[in-house]
């Protein structure tokens, strides 16, 4: 899948209002990232100690990215109010490689990690599906590692809608329906989707190479933070200690990374762009972050229609609805 071949693919779906998509090898991609995605593809050199995060849009990439960024920080500061997401939204923290990767800041970010104090490991992020990362991250000699975040698929759509309803929108442009934004949803047609398949090949991944690969979800994490938040550190070579010490950590861990300390801070507050995306308000990826949330935006109808899709999809898998 060369660039120059990417290029010439005809649009075959639109998606919210005039987004163009294409489908390669199953999975849907917006027209705009082609070249980026491409070059992400057959460029990327893994280090052997690069941490890779990977997720579906609206799943919980911006938590993932800041627990993992404290965890891996949090000996750096002494001071409270001195970690880097005081500065920088997440996601100009760790940049989405299939977003952003022919950029020069992240060119730079590649060669230097300049946004952490120590140079090692690499910290960066995906929404490829794991069939379309680069060759050289699913070799079975690559020694980077993967940590996957999932999402229950009601609140995912629920999300998707207020998303992209802000960034593809227009004050002229009326609101995508929750109705479409379903339709969408279930027909797999959304960027990186099908969701189900998405989700699905990482689960498998984490079950062949456990060691390689961590399977989150964003519920587990709201109901048992403490306890995922040390699996998530053991499993990025820091763990924390079992005593009082380390218990104070994690909640030091949790509270840098939630919602709502991160949506109070200045460099999140506002409606400019990010440097690397500016279609992206900065403020655009906080908003309630609640498990359920969902119940206020669909119909029974709309919900039933998801959780059958869920069963269906699911049924080869030990995942189940109840996972989410
Ligand atoms: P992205 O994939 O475009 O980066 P992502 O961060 O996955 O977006 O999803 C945003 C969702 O995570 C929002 O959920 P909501 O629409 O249901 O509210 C957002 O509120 C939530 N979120 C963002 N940061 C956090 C956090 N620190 N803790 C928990 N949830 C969060």
């Amino acid at each position: 899948m060369a660039s120059r071949e990417m290029k010439e693919l005809p649009p075959k779906e639109v998606f919210w209002h005039d987004e163009k998509m294409h489908q390669i090898d199953g999975f849907w991609y917006l027209d705009s990232l082609m070249e980026s995605i491409a070059a992400f593809r057959s460029q990327f050199q893994p280090r052997t100690d690069d941490i890779l995060l990977t997720s579906i849009p609206k799943t919980g990439t911006t938590w993932l990215i800041a627990l993992c960024h404290s965890i891996l920080h949090r000996h750096d500061n002494e001071e409270e109010e001195e970690d880097s997401l005081m500065k920088m939204n997440p996601h100009e923290l760790v940049p989405t490689m299939d977003i952003s990767y022919l950029t020069d800041q992240v060119q730079e970010h590649l060669k230097s990690d300049h946004t952490t104090t120590t140079t090692s490991p690499r910290f960066l992020h995906t929404h490829l599906p794991y069939s379309c990362l680069p060759e050289a991250v699913r070799s079975a000699g690559s020694s980077c590692k993967l940590v996957h975040v999932a999402r229950n698929p009601k609140d995912t759509v629920v999300s998707m809608w207020h998303f992209y309803n802000k960034i593809f929108g227009s004050e002229t442009t009326p609101d995508v329906t929750m109705e479409s934004a379903v339709e969408g949803f279930c027909g797999g047609v959304i960027p990186y989707g099908p969701f189900y398949e998405h989700v699905v090949e990482y689960w498998e991944e984490s079950r062949r190479r456990p060691e390689k690969v961590l399977f989150l979800k964003y519920e587990e994490l709201c109901r048992a933070p403490n306890e995922h938040v040390r699996r998530l550190a053991s499993f990025l070579g820091k763990p924390f200690g079992s005593d009082e010490d380390g218990d104070a950590e994690v909640e030091k861990v949790l509270w840098r990374s939630s919602l709502n300390r991160l949506k109070e801070l200045e460099v999140n507050k506002s409606d400019e762009g990010l440097e690397l995306a500016p279609i992206i308000p900065k403020s655009s990826f906080f908003r309630k972050g609640t498990v359920g949330g969902w119940k206020n935006y669909l119909t029974p109808q709309m919900a039933h229609r998801i959780d059958l899709l869920t069963e269906q999809k699911l049924q080869d898998t030990i995942l189940s609805l109840d996972d989410f």
